[in-house]
């Protein structure tokens, strides 16, 4: 894997439509940043891109849930996310929006340069449309089981559960997610990116790094579970995709294109060109020419995602940027799987997360921590999992007892043995007091080893294996420590004294070298290290190639006579309640939790309320309705006379389920045919995540034929 000159790095464009949570974190965001911060460090050009993605159902959806504008719901979380990863340390060069005015001029023009070109194939066909809704199914405006894996909950265009990209068409069994109906059938005219014709490309670059006979990536570079999906993908088979979409809310095809009224662009096409309308803004703000970051030879795109992203990172945009001509593809594409949460899958409507915008709130001084339990934890090649527990131990054990633990006894024992001055040393002084055999003296040949380490580290670092990189550091830091234990300064002080300046100034620059290559994971803590030693802080322009070089020259990091501070700790032991004070918040619903809080019905009166006839009943009998999967006929006794019910529980409940189950009964809901039985009430039932359900029963004992109020 080589160095670039230049490189290009985004973090997927989060939806505005709800807030972030630590999953996303681990996913996208943190990885991205520790890679661009060692960048930075090694001297690269690097523009480190994000933004709002800000158009298709998942804006949509929610505004129309909040009952308030699609604007007024991407304002609201831009604005959010935005503040939230710069408390988080995130350090974008840029943070921008699909809304902006730029954005919608670049993928138009994109658009135009497909279609120009001839690349795109276009077709009416029928699509899925809602009567009751007047509005075409598309994306996650539908809902279905998923051809691939049967996850019931596969969404028109992907199967969060597979990760495969999918048509409406696809799905068995979809249903709107505006009306719960079933869809008809509509004709449309849509423009279609011919995915089907480009397998062979694909395939050579994915497989083989191979583009037009150019080597442009080494595939096993490429982390496995993305090589995997990928070759799964091209194997089954790529279809031609839709690239533009029925709707009311997202980019404008370009009008002078002939029936491009109404359409909009499919927000999958939008959304990454956001990272090159996002590096222009940047560029034009900064003195800089984008297109060096897109289209030179010696730059690199490097795109971090989750691993639900994987076939549109890999596959469609790149198909995209190579219709257009002229673009990088991507160099690689480092996607994380999932991060679980003490044990169960992180879920917005159960409140069963960790929601970063509250974090950094809480927890403005462990920012650091977050991140490294982060790293330790990190989704890298698996699913992963954060607690609470492992959260509160890894400060407690490592960052304070071992990196804090170093850096305390440094500054103390410097303080106090040298008036805060880094001591001059007998060079060839050797640990045992003799040279003997070796070369060089215990001083060089410990700063030589620390080279080695570094060495490592940036190979780690370089090859996005972010946990082994971190570990390294802690092994500096335990070395220090055994340096200072096997050496025991605060006893040889008193006999030799000589032997004590070797070991302090090794370990003062054991710290600096530290402080630096720290950087990337802990940037606050970086800062305090090296504030403690005196020395500026990392402003992430080349220092630790600097570093590297002083250190292969056999030179000191921090000069002899240099003053440090005084003593001051830079993590602090965190107590049990803390931690239980944020384990009771999770799962917990809150009022004001209006991000989880669904849209409630306006109120009605206490006589519209009195006009329902609830009663309790027991399903006496119960068939199968034919041809209606969903549905049961059932025969209820009311305690003063029957009852038939036609209810739509059959793909929850067997027939033998359900016969002998109490229940309530709405008794005056006028009576209605359905598959030609007349259905005489309905029965109450509570409605889950998932579209789960259960009956709404009295207690056991309870006579048919009570009222319900
Ligand atoms: N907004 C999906 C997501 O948030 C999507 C990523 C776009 S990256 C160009 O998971
Ligand atoms: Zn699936």
């Amino acid at each position: 894997m080589r160095y670039f000159k230049r490189y290009l790095v985004t973090s997927a464009l989060p939806y505005a439509n709800g807030p972030l949570h630590i999953g996303h974190l681990a996913g996208a965001y943190l990885s991205a940043d520790i890679y661009v911060r060692f960048l930075r460090l090694m001297d690269k050009e690097v523009a480190f891109i994000c933004g709002s993605d800000e158009h298709g159902a998942a804006i949509t959806i929610r505004a129309a849930k909040e009952g308030v504008s699609p604007q007024e719901i991407v304002d609201k979380y831009h604005d959010l996310f935005k503040t939230t990863f710069e408390k988080a340390g995130i350090s974008f060069d840029i943070y921008h929006r699909t809304s902006a005015e730029i954005h919608h001029q670049t993928s138009q023009d994109f658009f135009k340069t497909l279609y120009e070109n001839g690349e795109f194939e276009e077709k009416e066909s029928e699509q899925y449309f809602d009567q009751e809704a007047q509005q075409f199914l598309a994306d996650r405006y539908i809902k279905g089981t998923c051809p691939k894996c049967s996850h019931d909950a596969a969404y028109g265009d992907q199967c969060e559960n597979c990760g495969s990209a999918l048509s409406p068409t696809d799905l068995i069994n979809p249903v709107s997610t505006i009306t719960g109906n079933t869809p008809t059938l509509k004709k449309t005219r849509h423009w279609y990116l011919p995915l089907n014709k480009y397998e062979s490309w694909l395939k050579e670059w994915i497989e083989n790094g191979k583009l037009d006979g150019k080597e442009l990536h080494d595939p096993s570079d490429w982390k496995n579970h993305v090589l995997g999906q990928c070759k799964s993908w091209i194997d089954g088979g790529l279809h031609p995709r839709a690239m533009t979409r029925d709707l009311s809310w997202g980019v404008d095809v370009p009008k002078e294109i002939e029936g491009a009224e109404g359409k909009k662009l499919y927000v999958w096409l939008d959304a990454p060109i956001g990272y090159i309308s996002a590096t222009k803004e940047w560029a034009a703000a900064n003195g800089k020419n984008w297109e060096d970051y897109w289209k030179d030879d010696d730059s690199a795109v490097i795109h971090f995602i989750g691993k639900d992203n994987i076939v549109f990172h890999c596959l469609i945009f790149p198909s995209i940027l190579k219709a257009h001509g002229e673009y990088n593809l991507p160099y690689n594409v480092p996607a994380n799987q999932f991060l679980n949460l003490e044990g169960q899958k992180i879920s917005t409507s159960r409140n069963w997360a960790v929601w970063v915008h509250e974090f950094v709130e809480d927890m403005p001084d462990h920012i650091d921590v977050l991140r490294y339990a982060m790293v330790k934890n990190m989704p890298e090649i698996k699913d992963s999992e954060f607690t609470w527990k492992a959260f509160q131990e890894y400060n407690n054990n490592e960052l304070v007892n071992n990196l804090a633990n170093y850096v305390n006894r440094v500054v103390v024992l410097t303080n106090k043995y040298y008036e805060g001055r880094v001591p001059d040393f007998d060079e060839n002084r050797d640990l045992v007091g003799a040279l003997g055999e070796m070369e060089t003296s215990y001083h060089d040949s410990e700063l030589l080893g620390l080279f080695d380490k570094l060495h490592i580290y940036c190979d780690y670092l370089r090859k996005y294996d972010f946990r082994s990189a971190l570990n390294i550091l802690m092994e500096i830091s335990s070395n220090g420590n055994q340096i200072l234990q096997f050496n025991e300064p605060w006893k040889a002080i008193k006999d030799d004294e000589e032997l004590v300046k070797v070991v302090m100034n090794l370990s003062l620059q054991y710290l600096a070298a530290l402080g630096t290559a720290i950087r990337p994971f802990l940037p606050g803590t970086s800062d305090k290290i090296l504030a403690l030693l005196n020395l500026d802080s990392v402003k992430e322009k080349g220092e630790l190639v600097k570093m590297m070089d002083e250190l292969a020259e056999g030179n000191l990091l921090i000069p002899i006579n240099h003053q440090i501070a005084k003593p001051d700790h830079i993590f602090s032991r965190i107590e049990d309640e803390i931690i239980a004070k944020q384990v009771a918040k999770l799962g917990a619903m809150t009022v004001e939790e209006d991000t989880t809080k669904p849209a409630l019905k306006d109120n009605i009166s206490f006589d519209d309320f009195m006009k329902m006839e609830i009663r309790t009943a027991t399903i006496i009998e119960a068939k199968k309705v034919e041809k209606a999967d969903k549905l049961l006929e059932l025969q209820l006794d009311l305690g003063f006379e029957k009852r038939t019910v036609v209810s739509g529980i059959a793909e929850h409940y067997s027939v033998d389920e359900v016969v002998g189950k109490k229940v309530s009964l709405l008794a005056n809901l006028e009576p209605r045919k359905i598959r030609g039985v007349e259905s005489q009430g309905m029965i109450l039932m509570a409605e889950g995540e998932n579209g789960s359900l259960s009956f709404v029963s009295p207690d056991e004992g309870w006579p048919n034929g009570m009222t319900i109020r």
